[in-house]
């Protein structure tokens, strides 16, 4: 075995013996669910040894650690990935051959890890495999909710939500730490007392309080020894022998309690760039930050006695502003349990904490009113109250007499905390995550900020792990590329741009494209399977898989897909290349426009896969509960990855970049990242189209434009519209789609018509679907453009971006991990 810890024998016999303890079952009458929970005892039996050496290595070299702060962590499944990291995977795979077993079905008895909704909470899973695998030390901070992102149905083209019951079977790789748990304080109030010294003092009192245990998860990095921690926090209650007697303690207090540990980690919000305002998200948030950031300090004590010097030793990243509460619950450590003066708090807190912005919708912004937030968290809001009475000072001083200056970028303004503000003011770096996003913000969202504040804004542009989205989820193509250019790519994928040389190489293109055949076959085979629907893998992929939201436009790509049906059905001679269209997206609960354009791709693909005449020119299919583990298969199998977001709003975007390196062609906008990956691989590569992000930009700030002039003028696109209203993919509820036909025409009381531009940018998109089309005809000239995607695909690496995120913020050096040491 390439990892000499690992031996194929010995692997197997562990393997057995776990069957047996765990079940009482020998190999031959085991189900493929006892075999995955004892292969996994296996794995993390392995793993525990690094893990203990990776712990111990800290412990001696006592080096700074980044504490990545996130209300999300959209793991995926931990088997494969493990077993890939520690290399193992293919050992592991034919030691189960031998006894009948498949490895890809028993890795689909793991339920996938799915504590997040998207892009933010899988860039913090991608973070922290590239944190590992380059030997930096660092903790991810969570919630280990008990139910994740609903599981998705379609239910007569409806999407229903399911609970995620994702521990339903327990969780082998989690340790649960109850020696480590913390004290968590909500609501009460607060009053003064001098102490012995005459000094003033605050108390808490009349709080409830909740106790956050801590579940550790082993993250390991690739080849090397190193594994660090994933610490997720979950509720129980403090007090609970206090229940069992009427007359000790308070039993209304201890009811109340119980419910509150119950209800606080019950489940994950599944708003993906929109923010609710709910009472029990403040709850989380402030739940998990204070035992996360107890936990830090507590660790930093036990070698150092300077609090002060807090900053040499760990630095709390804020990912977006859902834990932003930081900034005031650091503030109270230091100055209430340690006893910092204001002035030195703070100093300590600005150097120890950064903030990074994921989005610019104004959906998005977390603000809290001032009365829950207040009741909820009353020490806290005095001091958010403090660092905004200061902050105001300083713009005054910067800004005298400009009352609107404090109006914009005050902490506290109109009944409200306003949470980004928070994050700005108490942190001393404040980063975009692609550079198009980081300028929007320093010109626009944040300008006041940026003009205040020029130094502590940076960009760092978001990647993606190569060892998920490339070594595990295509087998293929990654034996392919080590077989070229060997297997540094692993963990340098610079070194992908080596593939060059291969664009043109007849066999290189043959072979390129035979790979992308077997993962469409792959694909094929799994929407039969789960779909009923057989669809050609000689067909063009094309594939527009995230979350629903208006300002990604599926929308746009559904109604041009139903255009190219008409155009078909108009003219049954004209030649066209077979194509698949695949959707596959979550749309938040409660967002009823993305639950309609859901309803309605399935409506279209009804008609259109059972409409015999058009000869299977055209496929439409929806994807069933998108999720880390499909999407693997998806992003192996595509021939086009539709990017086509309204230019300025998708902040960065990382699904293109995972379709990229897989050698797909995208199809988009000038949108987030997309702008560097058409930058490494050239415009002729990919296809760009529609507004660019300063035309949107000067659109709204002149009111929009007039869908109206488009729908008079262009009968193609008035015909797809009428077919939103007159019954014609839903006969028995003719009415149906009329919301999505008024927010394209219509001017409401919330929004100007066609918000997101989508017939403004609708020619030009079916322009350049056409020169997809074209392009594909010519097998060699995609295959050539192909093969450059993955080429140039190295940029795009999370092990890059976190490399960046070290030198320019964090500031942190490895640790070596000495095996013999353990
Ligand atoms: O973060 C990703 C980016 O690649 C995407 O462009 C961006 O849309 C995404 C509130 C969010 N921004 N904001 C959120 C998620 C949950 C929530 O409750 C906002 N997600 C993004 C990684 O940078």
């Amino acid at each position: 075995m390439q990892n000499e810890l690992l031996n194929k024998e010995r692997f197997m016999q562990n393997v057995k013996d776990n069957l047996k303890t765990l079940y009482r079952r020998n190999m031959d009458e085991a189900n493929p669910q006892q075999i995955f929970q004892a292969v996994s005892y296996t794995v993390k039996d392995i793993i525990i040894d690094q893990w203990l050496a990776t712990q111990k290595a800290m412990d001696e070299q006592d080096p700074k650690i980044v504490y990545y702060l996130s209300m999300e962590f959209l793991m995926g499944r931990a088997l494969g990935n493990n077993l890939i990291n520690i290399q193992g995977y293919k050992e592991v795979e034919e030691a189960l051959k031998d006894i009948g077993f498949d490895l890809n079905v028993i890795e689909d008895e793991e339920r996938d890890w799915a504590l997040g909704n998207g892009g933010l909470g899988r860039l913090a899973a991608c973070f922290l495999d590239s944190l590992a695998t380059l030997g930096y030390p660092a903790y991810g901070c969570g919630i280990r909710y008990k139910y994740g992102m609903f599981r998705q149905a379609i239910i007569n083209g409806y999407q229903v939500e399911w609970p995620d019951n994702w521990l339903k079977n327990g969780n082998p790789f989690e340790l649960k730490r109850a020696e480590r748990a913390k004290e968590v304080k909500f609501g009460g109030y607060v009053r003064w007392e001098n102490d012995e010294h005459g000094h003033s003092k605050f108390i808490h009192e009349g709080y409830q309080s909740v106790l956050a245990v801590p579940y550790d998860v082993p993250i390991t990095g690739y080849g090397d020894y190193n594994i660090n921690t994933l610490r997720i926090w979950d509720a129980e209650p403090m007090n609970i022998f206090e229940l069992e007697s009427f007359d000790k303690g308070d039993y209304q207090k201890a009811v109340q309690e119980q419910n509150l540990a119950k209800n606080l980690v019950e489940v994950l919000y599944p708003n993906d760039n929109h923010y609710a305002g709910k009472e029990l998200r403040l709850k989380q948030q402030y739940f998990f930050v204070s035992a996360s950031i107890q936990a830090a300090i507590e660790k930093y004590k036990k070698k150092h006695d300077d609090i002060r010097k807090l900053y040499e030793k760990a630095v709390f990243q804020l990912n977006d502003t859902h834990p932003s509460v930081t900034v005031a619950e650091l503030m109270r450590i230091l100055i209430d349990e340690e006893g910092l003066p204001w002035d030195e708090a703070w100093e300590v807190t600005n150097k120890t904490c950064a903030y990074t912005n994921h989005t610019i919708m104004a959906e998005a912004l977390e603000k809290w009113p001032i009365e829950l937030f207040s009741r909820l968290l009353p020490r806290i809001y005095q001091i958010v109250e403090e660092i905004n009475r200061r902050f105001v000072l300083e713009i005054q001083k910067n800004y005298p007499g400009d009352s609107k200056k404090i109006e914009k970028m005050a902490i506290i303004y109109d009944g409200q905390v306003k949470m980004a503000h928070l994050a700005i003011a108490g942190s001393f770096s404040v980063n975009g995550v692609a550079h198009l996003h980081t300028e929007i913000l320093k010109k626009k969202e944040l300008k006041d900020f940026y003009e205040m504040m020029p130094l502590k804004f940076n960009n760092k542009t978001n990647g993606i792990t190569q060892r998920r989205f490339l070594l595990h989820g295509n087998h293929l193509l990654a034996d392919w590329i080590s077989d070229r250019i060997g297997k540094e790519w692993i963990t340098d994928l610079t070194q992908l741009s080596k593939l060059k040389v291969y664009a043109e190489d007849k066999k290189a293109q043959q072979e390129f494209m035979n790979i992308k055949y077997k993962n469409k076959e792959r694909v094929a085979k799994y929407i039969l399977d789960h779909n009923g629907v057989s669809v050609n893998p000689r067909s063009i992929f094309d594939i527009q898989v995230k979350r629903l939201h208006e300002y990604k436009r599926q929308l746009l790509n559904i109604l041009h897909v139903m255009h190219l049906y008409n155009v078909i059905k108009e003219h049954p001679e004209m030649d066209f290349y077979p194509r698949t269209f695949i959707f596959g997206a979550k749309a938040a609960a409660g967002y009823r426009i993305a639950k309609l354009t859901i309803k309605l791709i399935n409506a279209v693909a009804d008609v259109i896969n059972n409409d015999k005449s058009i000869q299977n020119k055209i496929k439409v299919v929806f994807i069933e509960d998108y999720n880390v583990s499909n999407a693997e298969l998806l992003f192996a199998a595509a021939d086009v990855s539709e990017q086509i977001s309204t230019a300025s709003k998708e902040a960065s975007g990382t699904g293109n970049m995972k379709f990229m390196l897989n050698g797909a062609l995208t199809i988009g906008t000038l949108d987030g990242a997309n702008v560097e990956i058409v930058e490494e691989v050239g415009i002729e590569n990919a296809f760009i189209f529609g507004l660019t992000a300063d035309e949107v930009i000067q659109y709204e700030q002149n009111g929009g434009y007039n869908p109206m002039d488009i729908f008079n003028h262009d009968q193609d696109i008035r015909k797809v519209l009428m077919q939103l209203i007159n019954g014609f993919y839903t006969p028995d509820e003719p009415e149906l789609f009329r919301d999505i036909y008024n927010s394209l025409l219509n001017t409401h009381s919330t929004s100007r018509a066609d918000t997101y531009f989508i017939l403004k940018d609708f020619k030009e998109y079916a322009h350049a679907q056409k020169r997809v089309e074209e392009h594909y005809r010519n097998q060699k000239a995609w295959a050539k453009s192909a093969i450059l995607n993955t080429a140039c695909a190295g940029k795009f690496s999370s092990d890059r971006t976190i490399q960046e995120y070290v030198d320019d913020i964090w500031k942190l050096k490895k640790v070596v991990v000495d095996l013999d040491k353990k």
